[in-house]
């Protein structure tokens, strides 16, 4: 088995190296970032590695801070009618006293570029081509090792790519990999293991099986943030609350069923940034603009119909999946709720039965609540944006995600997924309800169905 590639991450101070390693590794916690120099004052490490075999060790430097005198020292180190070539330069600097001293955090840089395979040199796009920069990359060229330059801040407004690219041309330097490690362009990671490739040739299976493994996680990612969207929309779908009408109980009723939906929520949320490795705080879901509970319209729901072995006409069942019907129990009896009543009663003892209880509370003023088929439309929209921002994310990010509420016109108005539409009629398949059967065949198939429909719109 191969020993696995080795990589040292150089470059000046405060360009984002610890940065970048973060979100190369998917590691919030590794090493230590700050606006302030010169924190990474050692070497640190960390090993990729699929299905138990390492592939890649990743190490972290501290930044180059003199390279000026650095370069004016090395070129002064040949004795007279020597020409040494870099690395014997580099190796006579390293055995000298002012590798401990003056220089002594530039030698831990070189030391680790010397032990490795090649060096990503990251760079502040957004800083002129400077001659220190110039001499940095002239002492790290003496350790005769492939270099691939990260031009890093890319998504920042203000970058200078083009100086950057021309400044490399001219030191001999073509490969390059344009990144940001808190917001990476989408293929940015695999560019970046692709350009190493050309550059080491030995890398390529290693790199390319990686390349390989972080698309199907990525892919599983996607897939299990879609099921974690799915089982919250049926929670809240298929959740009712019975209350008596009267308007201080509804009232009560009404935010109770409005915090359950919201601690809901935030678990989901949770639940994603869990999925993708960030922490706790870095998204909070946002207040429910609205929540003005739906009234046990379920009843006419065309599932609950069809549960009842019912035949209604296509103008009753599209009324009640309108909403047609809601309160009329209650109310009065309309022409619609009353024609159900008569298809129950019709039904016999056997419909009557399985839902007699339910119709006799309505009657009686029992009311049911549920949730708003906006509010729905609002929590799928909000999820959904808050995935993509978490596969847009690098794991160098500092701040926390604003989970603002999204256009009130997308989601005041829209079809829900039929999968929604069948969990008003069951109860039992939300986590929300007392007497929770979650496990339900019918209900896995409904939140396959509509983890698929999530998938394909995200
Ligand atoms: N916007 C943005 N900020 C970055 C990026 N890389 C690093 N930073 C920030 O720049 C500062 C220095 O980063 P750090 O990784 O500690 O740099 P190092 O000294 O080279 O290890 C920190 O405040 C980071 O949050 C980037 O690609 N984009
Ligand atoms: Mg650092």
């Amino acid at each position: 088995m191969n020993p696995p590639l080795k990589l040292a991450v150089v470059g000046h101070t405060n360009v984002g190296k610890t940065s970048l390693l973060r979100t190369l590794t998917r590691d919030i916690g590794f090493g230590e970032v700050s606006p302030r120099a010169s924190t990474t004052r050692h070497v640190e490490g960390a090993r990729l590695s699929v299905d138990g075999q390492a592939l890649l060790e990743l190490y972290d430097t501290p930044g180059l801070e003199d390279a000026i005198a650095l370069l004016d020292y090395l070129e002064r180190l040949d004795c007279p009618g020597e020409r040494l070539d870099g690395p014997a330069r580099l190796a006579r600097f390293l055995d000298g006293s002012e590798a401990r001293q003056r220089f002594e955090q530039e030698a831990k840089v070189l030391r680790q570029l010397l032990a490795s395979d090649a060096g990503l040199y990251v760079i502040d796009a957004r800083e002129p081509v400077l001659a220190k920069y110039r001499d940095e990359l002239a002492v790290l060229a003496m350790a005769g090792r492939p270099l691939l330059p990260v031009l890093n801040f890319v998504a920042a407004g203000r970058h200078r790519e083009d100086d950057w690219r021309e400044a490399l041309a001219r030191l001999g330097l073509h490969a390059r990999v344009a990144f940001d490690s808190v917001a990476p362009p989408l293929d940015g990671e695999r560019r970046l293991y692709e350009s190493l490739a050309l550059l080491l040739e030995k890398a390529r299976a290693p790199l390319q099986r990686l390349i390989d493994d972080h698309e199907r996680q990525r892919q599983a990612r996607r897939h299990s943030g879609a099921r974690l969207i799915a089982e919250l929309l049926l929670d809240c779908a298929a959740c009712r609350r019975g209350v008596a009408a009267q308007p201080t109980l509804v009232q009560g009723a009404i935010r109770e069923l409005h915090e359950a939906v919201r601690q809901r929520e935030q678990r989901c949320v949770e639940a994603l940034l869990r999925l993708y490795a960030f922490r706790p705080q870095d998204a909070q879901a946002g207040e429910l603009p609205l929540l003005d509970g739906r009234w046990g319209d379920d009843l006419f729901n065309p599932e609950t119909l069809r549960q009842l072995g019912l035949k209604v006409g296509g103008g009753m069942a599209a009324g009640a999946a309108t909403g047609v019907g809601i309160d009329l129990l209650v109310g009065g009896i309309t022409l619609g709720a009353a024609a159900v009543l008569g298809a129950l009663l019709g039904g016999g003892a056997q419909t009557l039965r399985g839902y007699g209880a339910r119709l006799k509370g309505k009657l009686k003023g029992q009311r049911e609540l549920s949730v708003d088929d906006a509010v729905l439309r609002l929590l799928a929209l909000r999820q959904q944006l808050l995935l993509q921002a978490l596969e847009a994310r690098g794991h160098a990010a500092l701040d926390a995600i604003e989970l603002a509420a999204p256009q009130e016109a997308l989601w005041r108005q829209g079809k829900l997924p039929d999968a929604l539409h069948r969990a008003r009629a069951h109860p039992e398949w939300s986590a929300l309800n007392p007497g929770a059967r979650l496990q339900q065949p019918e209900r896995q198939e409904q939140l396959d169905a509509l983890s698929a429909t999530l998938t394909s719109t995200t």
